[in-house]
């Protein structure tokens, strides 16, 4: 037994432990900065689906939501500096899609650095095989606790304690982070209700996703500290060349040396891409839209809560339309509204509310998924979008359907660039997720004809997506086959101007 320790013992830290060790260092410093970025974008943690404001556990925001005024949920957005976010400012879709690409680098690195740990034995110096590791790591703690080191002796490479908490961040904290960040996907939520219910919904999934990034903020500053404090001449170049040999001097400059780069590496992040964003939303996008298609693309809603779930709160996202045009309309109880159904399609369409209404009416009681952070819970009537597709018959060229609101840019988003103020909110979805059963076009809200505030006369739902898709005060559908031409050519309004990824799926 003891032979066995001395042997993995001296197994020394190969080169693949610490070149994983230090890449995951460099990830995980992007992923605390673009998650501090998509925090900020709703800086209010809850444990419940409703999010009504002073319902939070926790916020970082003093701004007073004011009585009787609309307040909306960009009104939400807090910047932040880039010397804490990845990218800096107000920018939920470039901190996103961050996020989302170095977590497709981070798993990998990590699944390389566990199947290596079991290849080649070095497991055994993290997993415990003996209860008694727990009164050891006990001692342990109390010797540190009383200011004390434990004798070098101790270190098998690692002191029992030391070996609890790697074991714990690698084996519990690192997969838990990754099956909270999963309970913030609509797409897994539409699929597997269950499995955010295991969570204890999607706010505790955020709340607890975040709880899980203050624990890491913990363990780095107490492992720094101990690797700066305890034998720091051996750890120095275990981490650096792997053994206790060498120059501590030389093991310091090349340990300095590739911090730099670390920092260098996040200056650089933060800056090209306020400097280049649609260039950044596309590179990165590629490569997050990939890997989501491949995961995600097959998922239907399956969602049904209960009208006991219904929310007493939902915020809103977007400001009335105030043209009077629409007013105009809204005045009259829409009974002048028509929906028009156009582009490649057999048989335009001119629907009244009177003629969806004769449609065959579809009920659903879902979680609506702000790509800000906050979610809802109400129940939704209305017609699905495929009817009203089969009625129009859609011509086979057709790839898109476009959903074009009443409302414009400004009302949406008060930061819109000038050239795309007056331009209609509109966003586009391909043909399988406008046909998916529970992408419905809505009239009604918890049984009520669909007020204002929420997108009256009709408004779009899709439950496998973000918030964000869901046109509200709809005006047209028009069938597509490719939209680089329409709006900027980013697949939506959220896309062409504020960058998000077309990943709406998670
Ligand atoms: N026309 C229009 N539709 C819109 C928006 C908007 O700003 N304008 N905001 C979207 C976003 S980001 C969300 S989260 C939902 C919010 O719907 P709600 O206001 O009913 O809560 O509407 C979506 N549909
Ligand atoms: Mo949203």
């Amino acid at each position: 037994m003891i032979d066995l320790h001395v042997t993995f013992a001296t197994v020394g830290f190969p080169v693949w432990l610490r070149v994983t060790h230090y890449i995951n260092l460099l990830f995980i410093g992007l992923l605390m900065r673009s998650g501090i970025q998509i925090l900020a974008a709703h800086p209010r943690l809850y444990f419940n689906d409703g999010c009504k404001p002073g319902s939070e556990w926790l916020k970082f925001t003093h701004k007073k939501i004011p009585e009787g005024k609309l307040w909306t949920s960009m009104d939400e957005e807090v910047p932040v500096t880039p010397l804490i976010a990845q990218p800096g400012k107000d920018n939920l879709g470039m901190g996103r899609l961050w996020h989302f690409f170095v977590v497709i680098f981070w798993i990998l690195n990590g699944l390389i650095y566990v199947v290596l740990l079991f290849a080649t034995g070095e497991w055994s110096r993290l997993i415990p095989t003996s209860w008694s590791i727990i009164p050891n790591a006990w001692h342990t703690f109390l010797t540190y606790i009383t200011f004390h080191l434990p004798p070098k002796s101790d270190f098998q490479p690692y002191d029992p304690l030391q070996q609890l908490a790697y074991a714990g961040i690698v084996f519990l904290l690192a997969p838990f982070m990754l099956l909270t960040g999963a309970t913030m996907s609509p797409a897994v939520e539409a699929r597997f209700p269950w499995y955010v219910k295991l969570f204890g919904g999607r706010q505790a999934g955020r709340s607890l996703h975040f709880l899980s990034l203050l624990a890491f903020i913990a363990f780095i500053i107490i492992h720094t500290l101990l690797v700066l404090i305890v034998y720091f001449q051996d750890n120095i170049r275990n981490i650096v060349f792997g053994s206790e040999q060498g120059s501590v001097t030389e093991a310091v400059l090349i340990a300095v040396a590739a911090l730099i780069v670390v920092a260098l590496v996040y200056i650089w992040a933060s800056w090209y891409t306020l400097c280049h964003r649609r260039k950044m939303q596309h590179a990165l996008g590629s490569v997050v839209d990939r890997v989501v298609h491949t995961l995600l693309h097959k998922i239907t809603s399956v969602q049904r809560f209960t009208s006991k779930d219904i929310s007493p709160y939902f915020w809103v996202n977007g400001r009335p339309p105030v043209s009077s045009e629409f007013l105009e309309l809204a005045n009259h109880g829409f009974t002048d509204w028509r929906l028009e159904v156009k582009g490649l399609v057999s048989t335009p369409l001119c629907l009244s509310r009177e003629d969806l209404r004769e449609l065959p009416e579809q009920q659903q009681i879902t979680r609506h998924n702000c790509i800000q952070g906050w979610s809802g819970i109400a129940e939704w009537g209305g017609v699905c979008v495929s009817e009203v597709l089969d009625l129009c018959g859609v011509k086979p060229e057709a790839q898109y359907v476009v959903f074009t609101s009443y409302q414009v840019g400004k009302q949406s988003y008060p930061d819109t660039p000038p050239d795309m103020q007056n331009k209609p909110f509109y966003e586009i979805l391909d043909m399988e997720t406008a046909r998916h059963p529970q992408t419905i076009l809505a009239y009604e809200m918890n049984g009520e004809p669909l007020p204002i505030e929420h997108g009256a006369p009709l408004r779009l739902r899709v439950e496998t997506e973000l918030g964000y898709k869901m046109v509200k005060y709809l005006r047209s559908i028009e069938l597509i086959e490719d939209y680089s031409k329409i709006g900027k050519g980013h697949g939506g309004f959220r896309e062409d101007v504020q960058y998000y990824g077309s990943a709406a799926q998670i």
